[in-house]
């Protein structure tokens, strides 16, 4: 139809698109229990990796003890990943059996 306010018979249309940025996906970083790595090591992996001092780092690695996993810090992607495999690394190292995983939030 010829009065159709943006077609002007020339089969051009103006189609408005709102602007949308999407914030990145955030990622859980959580450290689960076992039965075997020592608590002084758990400790010090929150302190090195996650910026934690040492009474925060004791609370959160207490939490895990007792409660099976925490949640240790909230990333992007990137940054989860790396902390994963930093936490991952060092328990190797030590050849004790920790796991740190990351979940979508
Ligand atoms: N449960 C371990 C112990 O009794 C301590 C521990 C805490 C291990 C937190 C892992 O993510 C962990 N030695």
């Amino acid at each position: 139809m010829m009065s159709d306010k943006d077609d002007e018979g020339d089969g051009a249309v103006i189609v408005e698109v709102k602007p949308r940025t999407k914030r990145p996906p955030l990622y859980k970083v959580m450290l689960l229990n076992d039965d075997y790595t020592p608590m002084e090591f758990v400790v010090h992996v929150l302190e090195r990796f996650f910026g934690m001092n040492h009474a925060q780092a004791f609370e959160i690695m207490l939490t895990v003890h007792k409660k099976g996993l925490a949640v240790v810090g909230v990333f992007s992607h990137e940054i989860a990943e790396t902390k994963v495999t930093q936490v991952m690394d060092r328990a190797r190292q030590h050849q004790h059996p920790l796991q740190c995983t990351m979940e979508r939030e």
